[in-house]
């Protein structure tokens, strides 16, 4: 299984929103079982075939006598929907495989235990539970996004040494160093949304786009309460799909020139996010600042916070959100140490 979780990463990237998944055919069962592994495979394309049937593709065909004394070890429970591809529990069943395991239960409402539920209809042999913490946090985004009805939020800031965010006044400081900000480039990547508030849009004038690292520029959201913000700030060049969420009090601009600028009401931080479980985004990073961090935080919606601390000091300025959760990892980039907080 160990094997099928390292497989399935290969897919990081190139599989969302479906989630990453590998499978490894084992002979294993039987009376004289030999323990080679007879095929191995991973989902490697959105849209394209799942880990199965890839797996299930490597098997040679001398080997296909030996599926029934045999075991596909898969991290996810195999699907029983007709998708982008036929049921991975039918040919599964099929091909007689012997036994299967699983780390975890598919949250998918099209799958979940419908799977399991084939294949032990057909009399084959299911255990699921198998490294169940490694497979949910493989897919951590996926399984947050179904089992919440929410995108996965993680939060992200840099303080200073002495607690501060900010300086004094409007004018942006920088406080972590040039390699945590590429870092911060190769995130934006990963996720499906970058969420700054109004005050931070408004002084720092962000791009919210990925320069720094290769990879795609995800959606672009702002809050902009009463719609007071400057037109002309990077946020509203239409270069990238943006949402922009106000008050419904407030007139909603409608319909503009460009079709990436996207006008939203909400009342609350639960509209804003099943607005965004609508429009099937599936993870969110929020950039800042202090304000829009901890009224995420006070309302416990967050599923990460990463935090830079840099050696500098401010003696003034925007104290940084409280942090809560525990600390699952830390680790020095450059002058600056990433600390990374898990509920
Ligand atoms: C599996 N093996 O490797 C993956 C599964 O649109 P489709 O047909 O690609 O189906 C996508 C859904 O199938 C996805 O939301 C998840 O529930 C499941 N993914 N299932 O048996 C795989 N990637
Ligand atoms: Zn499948």
């Amino acid at each position: 299984m160990r094997r099928a979780l390292e497989l399935a990463q290969h897919g990081r990237g190139s599989v969302s929103p479906n989630p990453m998944v590998g499978c490894v055919i084992v002979h294993d069962l039987g009376n004289v079982p030999t323990g080679r592994m007879l095929g191995e495979g991973w989902h490697r394309q959105y849209g394209g075939p799942h880990a199965e049937v890839n797996a299930i593709r490597a098997v040679s065909d001398a080997d296909e006598t030996l599926l029934p004394e045999s075991t596909a070890y898969v991290t996810l429970e195999p699907c029983s929907h007709y998708g982008k591809t036929p049921p991975c529990a039918d040919l599964l069943i099929a091909k007689k495989i012997g036994r299967v395991v699983c780390c975890n239960d598919d949250p998918n409402p099209l799958v979940s235990g419908q799977g399991f539920a084939k294949l032990r209809a057909a009399g084959i042999d299911v255990i699921t539970g198998l490294l169940a913490e490694e497979g949910r946090r493989l897919n951590a985004r996926f399984f947050t996004f179904f089992e919440q009805k929410r995108p996965h939020i993680i939060l992200k800031w840099a303080e200073t040494a002495d607690g501060f965010i900010g300086g004094v006044g409007a004018k942006p400081v920088a406080i972590s160093g040039p390699l945590a900000s590429r870092l911060v480039h190769r995130w934006r990547s990963e996720e499906d949304a970058i969420l700054v508030g109004t005050t931070t849009a408004r002084n720092d004038n962000p791009r919210l786009n990925v320069r720094h690292w290769p990879g795609t520029s995800p959606m672009r959201i702002v809050l902009d309460r009463s719609l007071t913000l400057p037109k002309n700030l990077h946020l509203f060049d239409g270069s990238q799909p943006t949402r922009v969420y106000h008050k419904p009090a407030v007139a909603s601009p409608g319909d503009g020139p460009n079709p990436n600028l996207i006008y939203v009401p909400a009342d609350s931080l639960e509209t804003l996010l099943t607005d965004l479980h609508r429009q099937r985004i599936q993870s969110v990073l929020v950039e800042g600042g202090a304000q829009t961090l901890t009224s995420f935080l006070e309302a416990g919606l967050w599923d990460e916070i990463r935090l830079f601390r840099s050696p500098n000091s401010l003696y003034d300025g925007v104290r940084a959100p409280q942090v809560r959760g525990k600390l699952a990892d830390q680790q020095q980039v450059d002058e600056d140490l990433l600390l990374v907080y898990r509920q």
